[in-house]
């Protein structure tokens, strides 16, 4: 096996608006299994960047550890990347994000490294509604130390060597509902048409927007009475809605038939395109969005698309009320204003 990845590309392949192909959104040669769900995750992070014309200089990536934190390096060569320490990516991502506001935070995280070691990290960044978008790779298990069962398991699921899990599944899409994410969905590793959008919306949502992506391991999660192989993804998938994210100034060319059409605005002027396909469920009602979440779970099945969007909301550095401009921009001056300012500062605290 080679691990040189060919750098020939037809040479009819479409431009952006910045004239880029899509290779120069991808990264190396990925060192995955075959047919490793994350792979097709990454392919679609690249794509979807690719669409929204964005200057891969614009980005950093950030990830913990496992199969799915080395994904990094299979998308966007081109960006800012930091490959943190296990369950600790958000604490990087939160102090790069009040260094400089001006980045685009992507961070992707395994089951293990969310819903394991790093949940303490996870349920804070939430809570903090820091500017990011939170992507797990989700199969269940800890790929990456060989497929023990993970807390996002499902009780009853069968792995590998034939045990049956006991214990209850972490929901992760109901817990950053719960604790108040303003941007939650859910897709498959192996559905690009849903995935793509879901990325570009979550992108351009000027808050925490976290994406649970069920995506199988091939090599200790897809065997008959594991729900999170593939078989069983496709045979239980629901979805809420068809979708398509439509940047500022774009016409709506989704196929949608009239008046079945619901257009959410978002903050930045974007708007989502949803068809809804069911009736009971409101994205922008967060009560609503937990029920819908909890009755897919009850039948046994796993509700993708955008789950809840809040287009209003504030971001860590609005509600603390950092400096416009990022931190890393600032002079001496202004990041140390004397000891006039410091004796004032003292005096109103006494
Ligand atoms: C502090 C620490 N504890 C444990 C490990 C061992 N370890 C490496 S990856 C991993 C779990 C990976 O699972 P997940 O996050 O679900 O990613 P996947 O490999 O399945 O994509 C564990 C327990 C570690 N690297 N560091
Ligand atoms: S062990 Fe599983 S998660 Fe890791 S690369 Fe292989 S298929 Fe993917």
């Amino acid at each position: 096996m080679t691990y040189v990845k060919p750098s020939f590309r037809h040479p009819a392949l479409p431009k952006n608006d910045l004239g880029y192909t899509v290779d120069y959104y991808e990264g190396s040669l990925s060192t995955l299994c075959a047919g490793c769900g994350h792979d097709g995750i990454s392919a679609a992070i690249a794509q979807g960047c690719f669409e929204l014309n964005i200057q891969p200089h614009r980005v950093a990536k950030l990830s913990g550890i496992g199969c799915s934190s080395k994904t990094p390096a299979y998308f966007l060569s081109n960006s800012h990347g930091f490959n943190s320490v296990h369950g600790r990516m958000p604490s990087v991502a939160t102090g790069a994000n009040l260094a400089n506001r001006d980045l685009i935070y992507f961070g992707v995280s395994g089951d293990g490294d969310t819903a394991s070691i790093g949940m303490g990290q996870f349920v804070h960044v939430i809570r903090r509604n820091l500017n990011m978008v939170y992507l797990v790779m989700n199969n269940g298990c800890y790929g990456l130390t060989k497929g023990q069962d993970s807390a996002t398991a499902d009780a009853g699921s069968k792995s590998k060597a034939g045990s049956i899990n006991l214990f209850e599944s972490i929901d992760l899409a109901s817990l950053a509902i719960e604790l108040g994410a303003t941007f939650v969905a859910q897709s498959f590793s192996g559905d690009k048409a849903q995935l793509i959008p879901l990325i570009k919306a979550a992108m351009s949502h000027p808050g925490f927007a976290f994406i649970n992506v069920i995506s199988p391991c091939v090599t200790f999660n897809n065997n008959p009475g594991s729900t999170k192989s593939y078989d069983y993804v496709r045979e239980h998938m629901e979805t809420t809605a068809m979708m398509d994210f439509v940047p500022l100034a774009r016409e709506i060319k989704a196929d949608y038939a009239e008046g079945t059409v619901e257009n959410l605005k978002m903050h930045d002027g974007s708007t989502i395109a949803l068809r809804k396909l069911d009736n009971d469920w409101d994205p922008l009602d967060r009560i609503s969005a937990m029920n819908a979440v909890q009755q897919s779970r009850i039948k046994n099945e796993i509700l993708t698309g955008l789950l809840y969007m809040d287009p209003d909301t504030s971001d860590l550095h609005e509600m603390i009320q950092t400096s416009d401009k990022p931190l890393n921009s600032l002079g001496k001056d202004v990041l140390c204003p004397g000891s006039d300012m410091l004796a004032k500062l003292n005096a109103s605290s006494r």
